[in-house]
């Protein structure tokens, strides 16, 4: 059950690329100003993380600042306290499993680390250098990965073989694959539901074919007003709440 003031904004945030590089912590400088600049606001979570991970990343007294956390896509819905109030399954299709061990056995990406195929709730995450991958790792398989856009060839592989399935390319190694309707933009429809009136999203892959699109475009067939701005990193999020400026993207 989500419960939001009508009367307040409702800020929601997206977790790797946004407020943290990718499966990094939250540094201090941004963490200290959104501690201040989260006061009397009403904050949520949207990530494609699940929140164990998000824990990892954003200390406690932070995840405090939000009202909910948004876990998995949207599948996995948390209070304050961490407690899970909503969720949703994801039943993984054999047929599914077997190409992502077609996938990677051919794929050519600089090194295989392990734990490839990740189940989460409501979703499942692919990556051929795999989970296990150190941040240099990271970097490498990034920088290879722009240069032979292997992950958005794997999701759109997987987007015309299941029509009923959404490849989505987030992060910096993988991608998430949900059941069509399970993405971000399920949150948008949560928020509306309790009565919210007005949005603002702050992101870092709002463009059609990344994890954060699917709130853009319910934002957009929706009845609220809203607003959202796609950052480059967690640089271009401190600057935002500093200063208010929009960056590339704007509603
Ligand atoms: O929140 C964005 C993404 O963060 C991680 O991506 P990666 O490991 O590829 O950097 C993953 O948790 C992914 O599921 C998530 O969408």
């Amino acid at each position: 059950m989500i419960t939001v003031d009508p009367n307040k904004v409702c800020y929601i945030f997206d977790v790797d690329g946004t407020l943290t590089e990718p499966r990094l912590q939250m540094t201090d400088a941004l963490a200290n100003e959104f501690l201040l600049w989260s006061m009397q606001k009403q904050c949520f979570i949207a990530t494609g993380s699940d929140f164990e991970k998000t824990k990892e990343q954003v200390p406690w007294d932070i995840i405090d600042c939000f009202q909910n956390v948004f876990c998995c896509m949207g599948n996995e819905v948390r209070d304050t306290t961490g407690r899970i109030v909503d969720k949703s399954d994801f039943v993984m299709q054999e047929s599914l499993e077997e190409d992502f061990k077609k996938i990677l056995q051919n794929s050519k990406c600089p090194v295989k680390t392990g734990a490839h195929i990740e189940l989460r709730t409501g979703m499942v995450n692919f990556s051929t250098v795999g989970r296990n991958a150190d941040f240099e790792q990271r970097k490498t398989y990034n920088l290879w990965d722009k240069k032979h856009s292997e992950r958005s060839e794997i999701a759109s592989y997987i987007n015309e073989k299941y029509p009923t399935l959404n490849a989505s390319v987030g992060g910096s190694i993988s991608i998430d694959i949900i059941e069509e309707g399970h993405d971000k933009g399920q949150i948008v429809h949560y928020l509306e539901n309790a009565g919210a009136q007005r949005v603002v999203f702050v992101g870092d892959r709002c463009e059609p074919g990344g994890n954060d699109y699917g709130i853009i475009r319910e934002l957009q067939k929706s009845n609220l007003s809203f607003e959202w701005y796609n950052v480059k990193g967690p640089q271009d999020t401190l600057m935002l709440l500093r200063t208010n400026k929009v960056f590339d993207g704007g509603k």
